[in-house]
């Protein structure tokens, strides 16, 4: 089962990349990985990976600012966030992706996203239409309304391990994939400790289902 997309905001060594590989469904870079090893050092380090690579520099621009990063980063690029508060026209409605995917931020993990900016921020997702969204794992309410009004969007979650979430709960919720740094890329033995965080999930993902089965 690869739901888990790892999140690698700090360095890696390439060698455990490779050997987690087989566990992930995609790796997320951004900022603070770029600001570390340099545009070439991700290219590096992400070359050769069978993984899909979403970039996540919550692009929230015009659109020629937003185009002039994509084309900078496309070559290593399968996938692209940005933020959809900017809205549509003159921004997100002439993003030029050139065939790369786009997910767009609808809710935020933190305690201190304001949930009411919802009603607006769907409205922008309806109209851009992307492959994908983001949703909070600390926030399942949340999930289960973008899961109601996107039922076929692809929905990734952020918020596992160390923002409180357990694994699991996102995907119960009707997310699509969990994303997850630091309890995994912090840890002193990252390759076993996706193992041990995927197996929490299966047996999260299997109660759940048990509970949805369960007649009631
Ligand atoms: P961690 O599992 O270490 O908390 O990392 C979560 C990752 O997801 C970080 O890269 C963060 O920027 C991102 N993220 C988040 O935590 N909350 C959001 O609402 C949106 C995010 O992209």
């Amino acid at each position: 089962m690869r739901r888990i997309i790892l999140s690698i905001d700090e360095p890696i060594s390439k060698e455990k990349l490779v050997e987690m590989e087989d566990g992930l469904a995609a790796v997320k870079v951004g900022w603070p990985l770029i600001l570390s090893i340099g545009v070439d050092g991700v290219n590096k380090l992400l070359t050769g990976l069978g993984l899909k690579k979403i970039f996540d520099l919550k692009l929230a621009d015009i659109d020629n600012t937003m185009n002039l990063i994509v084309e900078k980063l496309k070559p290593m690029a399968d996938a692209f966030i940005a933020h959809s508060f900017i809205g549509v026209r003159g921004s997100l409605g002439s993003l030029n992706l050139q065939g790369r995917e786009l997910y767009l931020v609808l809710s935020m993990s933190h305690p201190g996203w304001n949930e009411s900016f919802y009603p607006y921020l769907r409205e922008v997702a309806m109209e851009v239409n992307p492959e994908g969204l983001v949703a909070p794992a600390t926030r399942p309410s949340v999930i289960r309304k973008v899961r109601e009004d996107f039922p076929t969007k692809v929905v990734i979650s952020p918020g596992v391990g160390a923002q409180g979430a357990e694994p699991g709960d996102a995907i119960c919720s009707g997310a699509d994939y969990e994303i997850m740094g630091r309890a995994i890329y912090l840890s002193e033995r990252p390759v076993e400790k996706l193992r041990e965080i995927t197996k929490k999930m299966e047996d999260r993902l299997y109660e759940c289902k048990r509970a949805k089965d369960r007649p009631r």
